[in-house]
Formats: C-alpha cells, structure tokens, sequence
C-alpha cells in the first residue's frame, strides 16, 4: 500500500467519518474467529437473542482470549499507524452476530462524550474497528452510514431516541425513525477479513439478514490519539477500558498490556452522556 493511498483513506476517515483497509486478516485467524464465535452464539440465551433482535447479539470479547489476538493484530496496528495513529488504544469490544431472516440494526452513533466542549472537533477521539467474517451485501445485513454525519448535523439526528435503548435493540416497533432507509444512506459493503474504520460519531445502522447465513461482525474501539486529549476525557475513557480477566493466558495479557487505555491523573472524568447536541451545521 503507498503513501498515497493511505493519505486518501485518511481523508475520506476524516471527512466522510469512515474509511476501508482491505484485506486485513489472514484465513486462519478468519478460521479460528468463526470457530470461537459460533460457540459462543450458540450458548445464547432464548431471553439474550430476545433482547438482542435488532443487533444479533453483543457478547463482550472478555469472554475468550482469542480477542486479544485480534485486538493486536499487527496489519491492523499497521494500519492505524499509517492514519496517522501509532499510539492507539483499546477500551472495549463486542460479537455482534445477525442471524438468518433477522431484522434492520437502528441507526445510531455510539461517542458518548458529548459534554467535551472538542466533542465536534475535526479529529476522531474515538474509532471503531468493524472485521466482518462474512463477505457482506446489503441482502445479509452489510452495514450501512451516513457520510459526514460524524459532524453535520442530519435531520436523523432530531428523531432519534438513546441507541441501545430497549424498544430500539428489540426492535418491536419497525416503524421508528430509526429503522428507516434514508435518501443521503450509503453501503459498506466488504469482504471477510477487510478492516472497516469508522468515527464513533457517525450515524451508522445495517440492513436486515435476508440470506440463510449467519452475518457475525466483531467491533473494537479504539482511541487513536488519546494523549491528544483533555485529562477529563482521558478519565473518562479509561473508565470505560475492559478488564482483562486474570484467568487469561500471560500471553494475552502481554498483547493487551501496552494497547490498554489508562489515565493516571487525578482530575474528574467526564461523565457518560449520549446526547449529541445540535451543532447548528
Ligand atoms: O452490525 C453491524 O453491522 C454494525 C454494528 C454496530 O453498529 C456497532 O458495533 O456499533
């Protein structure tokens, strides 16, 4: 991959609010993540799939430490790095699996630090990471964003409830806004094992899984730039960091130690707010 190409994906990450890097991981790890992710989606409960309707499910990677392969995953890592993001890090991440015949995911955008008076500033704090293990049409559910949403206001904006609220994740009520196919919406189609890259503050959904597979993406995110940030926003991400659980091989932790976000100052964190206030453009 040259310079050029990557200066022209980072502007389309920085302007439009999402950008590609194809061809990211390999079939085998692409193997094993199927293997991992099956198991776990067949221990899901008949009360979780319920709860779950419009996502699929949302399994956090601290279930298995093959995640932390995948959260260190060096193309990836590469990646970032030629954004312009060599010192990322990791907070949380999660198995969201859209089965056969199942409904649209909402649309939503998932920054939650509104109260940064930077929360509209032109540089992504926080990305997420979207490895699709399917090839991806909008017939099994490919995602779906809004380009520039990330920071124009769309008039989706106004008509949208808190994202992950119950009646949205249940998705009993087709009818929301936030079910909607909108005129300015555009695919993102991939393939298995491309690397999707997206501003937490895009406005983003997926089509319905028409097709008779299952359609599993896993999300990380990441904070590209953290030390560019204000102390009380560092907090705040640090406390949304995952635990690494103990029983984790030393291997795994070992991979996840210098990608884990962490604050040790002593000024108060900004709190959890999900409302985007109208920027008025
Ligand atoms: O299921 C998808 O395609 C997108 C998942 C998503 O919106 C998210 O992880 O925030």
């Amino acid at each position: 991959m040259t310079t050029v190409i990557l200066k022209e994906i980072r502007e389309q990450l920085l302007t439009q609010g999402y950008c590609i890097i194809p061809d990211v991981l390999d079939p085998s790890i692409l193997h094993k993540l199927r293997q991992v992710t099956e198991g776990l989606l067949a221990q899901q409960s008949a009360e979780e799939i319920k709860r779950q309707r419009s996502t699929g499910s949302m399994i956090s990677i601290s279930v298995d430490p093959v995640f932390a392969e995948l959260i260190a995953w060096p193309k990836a890592l590469e990646g970032l790095a030629s954004l312009g993001y060599a010192d990322p890090r990791f907070t949380s991440g999660y198995v969201i699996s859209k089965p056969s015949q199942s409904p649209r995911l909402f649309w939503h955008y998932d920054y939650a630090c509104w109260d940064d008076p930077n929360g509209f500033g032109d540089v992504p704090q926080q990305l997420f990471l979207m490895y699709y293990l399917v090839d991806t049409t909008p017939e099994n559910g490919c995602l779906r964003v809004i380009p520039g949403s990330h920071l124009k206001d769309n008039p989706l904006h106004a008509e949208l409830e808190e994202a992950h609220s119950r009646q949205l994740a249940e998705a009993t009520n087709m009818e929301l806004p936030a079910f909607s196919l909108r005129p300015d919406e555009i695919n993102v189609e991939v393939k298995a094992g491309d690397l999707v890259i997206g501003d937490s503050r895009i406005l983003h959904a997926s089509h319905s899984n028409e097709s008779n597979e299952r359609r599993t993406v896993i999300t990380l995110w990441f904070h590209p730039d953290m030390q560019a940030l204000t102390e009380p926003v560092q907090g705040f991400i640090a406390g949304m960091s995952t635990k690494v659980p103990e029983d984790w091989p030393q291997a795994a932790k070992e991979m996840m130690a210098p990608l884990l976000a962490r604050y040790d100052g002593e000024v108060e964190p900004l709190k959890w707010n999900r409302h985007r206030p109208a920027r008025g453009c």
